[in-house]
């Protein structure tokens, strides 16, 4: 028998072994007896955080004895924590359970990735107190924008039935350190407030409890006047005032330790404040007033605008921007990390750094809306990063977005970072195996944002598929060329919002609807004419630059300085003008919708050469994923180069791959894709 097993494991070496992923990058095996009797885990405390801590390295791990330690006065480490190990044994000391959680997931990536893991000496503080995953679930279990089928949480079975990926949520998280997450979409169904669903929500509170994560709820403004007929939700009204703090109770009562609420208001048709002529502020601080003896936070959205002749992308600036001063301190801003839309590229939202009194924190999509959905293999890290780390000159040098948010430039009372997670109910959580690495990469820069793609992407490989160089190494680069190849046969140079009309996949440049708002329409962000193609935002267009600190203000608004890879972002530019590299526009955008494309390919080619080193499920299932992705870059590219063609009027340069597709035929494409709003 045991011949027979060696002989197939010669034969077929990695195809015996399929991996539906649904393990992510938790696949440690058990330690057996022997290496268990070797060594103590030891640990004086019955909390139960604590002791899945201890339990998680009963299982697991392989190195020497450990101790855990809780000792509260510590408290510079908040929910970080220490490891010293001098060869002969571990010591793990943490000011708070969740600590002991996090280091001891710490030491298991240390010993995944082939890490030294006797001689230690760590010291980990989290950038930000609250890292928090917010879910655009409905309470119909559809996912708004979600591409890893329906919701995690079964609310039909809910609070009764519990389902075991409850549990394997909070621990996948907790192994990165996020310790949130927002249950219900920001679009939010009242219902959600109602007694039945509190129950629903404390039982999910109660199976995430011990692995250190709080719940939070997106609340529809207007809660009070649909669930209880109140003449309406107007929040300096005592009647709506006295309706929340009750509701706050309420909630409280059931979940001791929810963590507060996520509002998008007077944003795409959601109620809000100013339908009663009230701020943002004056709604925000209704509700954080509530919230405040318990110590809840509210995380309210910047994310506002409206069709009016004003730049879309200047709007929440104006609105926000005279409000700083007046939130209450329980209140932090959300800010998208661009001021458009999640788009494969923008530049930061001028926001963050132009409220210095108002705690701000960043929203990053991990979901892929505007980035393939859960076809295309688009590794988010160096995204993340790139907001980030940009400068805002708010104070001077060294004002980054990090910096700003994770209040090393204020004096804020909690700090947070949040992201649209990509999670639903497929086996493998996410869709596509590589968008797991996008959840993982989220979770370990909200820990640090100083970690780099590359270290991010590295150990994310070793655990969730294997250690051989052969397949890491080129599997890292892959990855990390990955975000530059959508940005350049999607929407290359600065270019932005030019996808099929609501639901967001492919192209669709030409779009338009008769009577539709006219910051949903791609020309409203391209504006492609005779002249050239690209939005002015200079000074003589909508001057959204201003809104920039300087240097950037002249940075970006002067066309031979703006950063190429936002020129069309910023400006306006003639299809004849020079680029740096001496190529006309209209030949530079060709060239890189074609690098694109040629991306994909190589990506292919990069993936077949991989196959011995891996299960045979998750390299077909990636294999097939790429091929979509592979056919999507030429149809993006021939749609954009053949309908921007009509206004160059320029030759596609010869020596690259003619157009395969008629523009007409791609312009009848249309995708049956319901968005559920
Ligand atoms: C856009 C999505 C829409 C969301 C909205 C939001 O298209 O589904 O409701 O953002 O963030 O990206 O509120």
């Amino acid at each position: 028998m045991r011949r027979l097993f060696f002989l197939l494991l010669l034969l077929f070496p990695c195809s015996l072994f399929a991996e539906d992923g649904s393990q992510l990058w938790l696949r440690y095996t058990p330690v057996d007896k022997h290496i268990a009797q070797q060594r103590t885990i030891s640990l004086q405390a019955k909390d139960q955080t604590m002791q899945l801590a201890k339990q998680e390295l009963e299982s697991y791990w392989r190195g020497s004895s450990i101790s855990l330690r809780l000792d509260k006065k510590i408290k510079k480490l908040r929910d970080g924590y220490q490891i010293k190990g001098d060869g002969t044994g571990v010591e793990v000391v943490a000011a708070e359970p969740a600590g002991l959680l996090y280091a001891a997931y710490h030491l298991l990536r240390l010993q995944e990735t082939g890490a030294d893991i006797e001689h230690l000496d760590i010291e980990e503080i989290p950038d930000y107190d609250i890292r928090i995953l917010n879910h655009w679930d409905n309470l119909d279990r559809t996912v708004e924008r979600g591409y890893a089928g329906y919701s995690l949480w079964k609310w039909d079975e809910l609070p009764k039935q519990l389902s075991p990926r409850y549990e394997q949520y909070a621990r996948a998280n907790a192994s990165i350190g996020i310790n949130a997450t927002v249950l219900n979409n920001v679009n939010a169904s009242p219902q959600i407030l109602t007694a039945d669903y509190l129950e629903k929500v404390k039982a999910l509170a109660d199976a995430f409890r011990k692995y250190g994560i709080k719940v939070y709820l997106s609340a529809n403004f207007s809660s009070p006047k649909v669930l209880d007929g109140l003449s309406d939700s107007d929040p300096l009204r005592k009647e709506v005032q006295a309706w929340w703090v009750a509701k706050v109770k309420e909630i409280y009562t059931h979940i001791p330790d929810f963590g507060g609420f996520l509002v998008k208001a007077n944003s795409e048709g959601q109620p809000g404040p100013q339908d009663y002529g009230r701020t943002h502020a004056d709604g925000a601080n209704m509700l954080a007033d509530a919230l405040k003896p318990y110590g809840g936070v509210v995380m309210w959205r910047a994310f506002v605008y409206n069709p009016t002749e004003e730049d879309r992308a200047k709007q929440a600036y104006q609105e926000f921007v005279p409000l700083d001063g007046k939130f209450r301190d329980n209140v932090i801003i959300q800010i998208k990390n661009g001021p458009i839309d999640f788009q494969p590229r923008e530049p930061f939202t001028p926001l963050f750094g132009a409220m210095e009194k108002t705690p701000q924190m960043v929203e990053f999509q991990i979901t892929q809306e505007y980035l393939g959905f859960s076809n295309h293999l688009v590794y988010l890290a160096p995204l993340f990063k790139e907001t980030l780390d940009a400068e805002t000159y708010s104070q001077g040098p060294n004002s980054s977005v990090a910096r700003i948010t994770d209040s090393s430039l204020g004096n804020h009372q909690k700090t947070a970072i949040s992201a649209v997670a990509n999670i639903g109910e497929d086996t493998n959580w996410t869709g596509h195996h590589f968008a797991q690495a996008n959840w993982y990469a989220f979770g370990r820069l909200a820990w640090n944002h100083q970690l780099s793609s590359e270290q991010i992407a590295e150990e994310w490989i070793y655990q969730t598929f294997t250690d051989e160089p052969n397949f890491v190494q080129p599997v890292r680069q892959l990855m990390m060329d990955s975000r530059e190849a959508v940005v350049d046969y999607m929407m290359p140079l600065g270019l932005h919002h030019i996808f099929a009309f609501d639901h967001h996949y492919g192209p669709e440049p030409w779009g338009d609807r008769k009577g539709g708002r006219p910051d949903w329409m791609p020309w409203y962000y391209h504006n492609a004419d005779t002249v050239g193609i690209g939005f002015d935002r200079t000074k003589s267009g909508s001057d959204a630059v201003s809104q920039y600190h300087e240097p950037l203000r002249t940075l970006y608004g002067d066309i031979k300085s703006c950063p190429e890879n936002l020129l069309l972002w910023f400006h306006h530019v003639p299809w004849g003008h020079t680029m740096k590299n001496g190529r006309t526009l209209w030949d530079e955008l060709c060239f890189r919708y074609d690098r694109g494309v040629q991306d994909v390919r190589e990506f292919q080619k990069t993936w077949d050469r991989l196959e011995q080193y891996i299960d045979a499920q998750r390299f077909t299932e990636v294999q097939s994923k790429l091929k979509i992705q592979a056919k999507d870059a030429v149809w993006w590219k021939d749609a954009c180069l053949l309908y921007f063609q009509a206004f160059s009027n320029m030759p596609i340069p010869y020596e690259l791959e003619r157009p395969i597709h008629e523009l007409e035929t791609l312009k009848k494409i249309k995708l049956d894709m319901k968005h559920h709003n």
